[in-house]
């Protein structure tokens, strides 16, 4: 039986992207999307291909004549791995690495590997896990006999904690019982939690928003916990909370969550539903944003849609982080706070906009 192989130490491995364009409005942000999702991964991107999604082929995404020109690319460039920025079937992952002879890694797996990178704690190792597993039983048909593409090792293939991840169905069953069962117990003891923070009167503060948006920082500049923060996507998967002291004897817990992302994988969506639900329950969510972001709108518009559909329906304060990479003045609506960890600006501001959203 075939096993995918547990990775730990980062391995840099030559990778080019195929993007299936959708929306030519949209293109540049997708591309730029990708490509750092790839480089959290540990991917050295060497070239980025593109098609009209018009071109759309069911067997192998691309059309004949890119699949020729990304094959040739690969051949002459010593390639390593092709990544396609879009949900493939396992028959269509199967074809693309019989026909190209490299690894390949659809949008949902380079994401749950980069969790797979990041995960630290037991709570988001379990979460991982799970996603790992649903991933692999919906296309483990298609996987299981073809020649290798799943083993060996790197971006794509790595486990969390000490596991090994294994093709087996009844396995693989039976495993997502148990992780299900585990996740159930922490839901279970975070309600406890709640439970018995309303009743101290206890409120609870949320910080989400757009991966790498700034949200440990201040996590850390707030409550000086040091979280690790880091300039790659997701560095961020566990929940960790805090007292906050708000002045005049106030406190509320603050808690650090991880980052969301444009089309989030359902399979990671149902996977880190603990953590998630962590948001949905809080009293205020501070939606953290990096304001020097070229996109940042459209990352504000992807976290809102993600709330909405969490059901995080109470207050929300939007943190415009970053400040001190602007160039220029920037337009603030409403319910927005210019900030910045590095220049420790805005504090005293958003510690009092927190005290009154929360009364
Ligand atoms: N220049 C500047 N950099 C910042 C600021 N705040 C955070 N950063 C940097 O932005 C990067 C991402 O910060 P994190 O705090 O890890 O972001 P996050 O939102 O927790 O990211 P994930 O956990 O990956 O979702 C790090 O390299 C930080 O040092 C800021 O105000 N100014
Ligand atoms: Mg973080």
């Amino acid at each position: 039986m075939s096993k995918l192989h547990q990775v730990l130490e980062e391995e840099i491995e030559r990778a080019v992207i195929f993007c299936p364009i959708e929306n030519e409005r949209d293109k540049d942000y997708q591309i730029a999307e990708i490509s750092r999702l790839s480089f959290s991964a540990g991917l050295e991107v060497e070239k980025v291909f593109t098609q009209s999604i018009d071109a759309f082929n069911r067997r192998t995404i691309m059309g004949t004549g890119k699949l020729e020109e990304v094959r040739n690319y690969i051949r002459d460039n010593d390639i390593d791995c092709l990544v396609v920025d879009f949900q493939l079937t396992g028959s269509q992952l199967r074809n693309l690495a019989d026909e190209l002879k490299v690894k390949v890694l659809d949008r949902i797996l380079l994401i749950i590997d980069i969790f797979a990178l990041n995960a630290r704690s037991s709570e988001g190792k379990i979460q991982v896990k799970l996603a790992q597993d649903r991933y692999l039983l919906t296309r483990l048909s298609s996987m299981t006999g073809s020649q290798g593409r799943f083993g060996g090792k790197g971006a794509g293939m790595r486990g969390p904690g000490e596991t090994k991840l294994e093709l087996d169905r009844r396995k693989l069953e039976k495993e997502i019982l148990t992780l299900q069962n585990e996740i159930d117990k922490i839901k279970a003891s975070r309600k406890q939690n709640k439970i018995l923070r309303e009743k101290n009167g206890i409120k609870s503060v949320v910080l989400g928003g757009y991966t790498n948006a700034g949200k440990s920082s201040i996590f850390n500049l707030l409550t000086r916990e040091n979280i690790y923060a880091d300039d790659k996507l997701f560095a961020t998967l566990d929940t960790t909370s805090r007292r906050l002291f708000l002045g005049d004897n106030e406190f509320c817990l603050l808690t650090d969550t991880v980052g969301f992302i444009s089309k989030l994988p359902h399979e990671l969506v149902e996977s880190f539903s603990a953590t998630l639900e962590e948001v949905k329950d809080a009293d205020l969510v501070l939606h953290v944003v990096d304001v020097a972001d070229k996109y940042y709108k459209r990352n504000i518009e992807i976290t809102n849609k993600i709330l909405d559909d969490i059901g995080a329906t109470k207050n929300r304060l939007v943190i415009l982080n970053k400040n001190d990479l602007l160039s220029g003045p920037v337009e603030i609506e409403e319910n927005q706070i210019l900030f910045s960890v590095k220049k420790k600006d805005g504090v005293e501001k958003l510690k009092n906009a927190i005290r009154i959203a929360l009364k």
